[in-house]
């Protein structure tokens, strides 16, 4: 018989975990640009029952019996997609953004081929090409970066490298990079090299729905995007892709890469999608740039420097270097009062990779708790003093404590924790 016993009742433990977390949700400030907190409809499709079923195969066409209803799931999240992003053709069983991106590698090159991405350090991704990714093992990477007087993807040394090695495959996209990407001028450089165009969504797919970012589909061959960035929804991935490729890359996401889907996901995926079509998430994605400026500029305001000199997204890169401490430091720092971010390196930083002079930020989860552009001014203060204060335990005690009271005023999860569900 099927236990009936609650997470609470079967596994304090872990029950007890899961409070926590909610806690540390609630009463911090969550400011990684990858984060956001998703509705009870989609917590709700992610602990359905549809993770007790098998489904290798697409809708209508399985290896196993009793998929009439995941089919009808699946079909649901594909239509929804499809319309969201003006797609000619999804698959939505990836895992992840990277099995998407290493998907469309076994759909369109081979492992050797030359492909072309921006370098990690200059705001790119780990599958875009790096040396201890598959992107970097199994294929001979070109790196392009930004220029070092702008900061913005050098768009001379990118055609020149491509007329110079060819790649079978250009990347666009970025996990650091703040600024709108010409995906137009990304098209021209693969057409003239005869390489294959995949744009990277994974941190602008939100922004990209609601007309706040350039939407790259009309350009490329393929699309690939997580779903728990500023679209909101469960951590998963999706792509997209030109009709002509879809059989390719559904055959690369199964039998080449994965077996089962994860059907309880899909469903969360749907239920994500759904809410990205309202008008409502126009106005979300709207508010997240909003913020996003509005936070860049009080930080300068503070005293900081901001790579590029603002942002055109929900992310901002902070260097950190004029407050004489390092990215490492500065995450620390804003971790011990309760702000969540991530070091980053900053283009061309003078530091290795784990002390870097750069943080991260990001206003998708802050804008999903009702958070506007007074808030981001707060919010740069707070980050000011915590840099100041560091040395300071009973002024960072302080000042946590402050921090938490603020998070208090913009509830999210609180519902749960009174009924101690976490
Ligand atoms: N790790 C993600 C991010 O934080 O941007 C990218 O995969």
């Amino acid at each position: 018989m099927v236990s009936r016993l609650s997470v609470r009742e079967f596994d304090p433990e872990i029950a007890e975990l899961l409070v926590r977390e909610t806690e540390r949700q609630e009463f911090g400030l969550e400011m990684i640009p990858s984060e956001n907190f998703v509705s009870e409809a989609v917590l709700e499709a992610n602990g359905s029952v549809l993770t007790n079923k098998y489904a290798e195969g697409l809708p209508g066409s399985r290896y196993y019996g009793g998929c009439e209803v995941v089919d009808e799931v699946e079909r649901l999240a594909i239509e929804r997609l499809k319309q969201l992003f003006g797609a000619e053709a999804v698959n939505v069983q990836l895992h992840s953004g990277a099995t998407a991106n290493q998907a469309v590698f076994e759909a369109s090159i081979l492992p050797g081929d030359t492909i072309m991405g921006m370098k990690l350090d200059h705001g790119g991704h780990l599958t875009h090409g790096l040396k201890v990714n598959f992107s970097g093992k199994h294929y001979n990477v070109v790196a392009y970066g930004v220029r070092e007087d702008t900061h913005l993807i050098d768009h001379d040394e990118l055609l020149e490298l491509a007329k110079q090695h060819r790649p079978k495959l250009i990347i666009a996209g970025a996990s650091a990079y703040s600024r709108a990407i010409d995906f137009a001028f990304f098209r021209k450089v693969a057409d003239e090299v005869g390489a294959v165009l995949l744009c990277d969504i994974a941190h602008y797919a939100g922004l990209v729905v609601a007309g706040e970012y350039p939407n790259p589909v009309g350009h490329s061959d393929f699309v690939t995007t997580t779903t728990h960035k500023t679209l909101r929804g469960p951590r998963s991935g999706v792509a997209m892709c030109k009709e002509k490729f879809i059989k390719a890359l559904n055959r690369a996401v199964f039998p080449g890469l994965q077996g089962g889907p994860h059907m309880h996901t899909i469903a969360a995926k749907a239920v994500a999608f759904r809410e990205a079509l309202q008008p409502e998430f126009k106005e979300y994605a709207k508010q997240i740039v909003r913020n996003a400026r509005a936070l860049s500029s009080a930080l300068q305001a503070e005293g900081f420097e901001i790579v590029s000199g603002g942002t055109d997204s929900h992310l901002l890169v902070i260097d950190v270097r004029p407050a004489d401490i390092t990215g490492k430091e500065a995450a620390e720092c804003l971790e011990g009062v309760g702000i969540t971010a991530n070091m980053n390196t900053i283009p061309y930083d003078p530091q290795p990779p784990r002390v870097c002079s750069g943080v991260r930020l990001g206003t998708p989860a802050l804008t999903t708790r009702g958070m506007g552009e007074s808030e981001m001014v707060r919010i740069a203060k707070f980050i000011s003093s915590a840099v100041q204060v560091r040395n300071d335990v009973t002024k960072q005690k302080k000042l946590r404590e402050d921090i938490r009271e603020f998070s208090r005023a913009f509830p999210l999860y609180s519902h749960r924790l009174v009924s101690g569900e976490g």
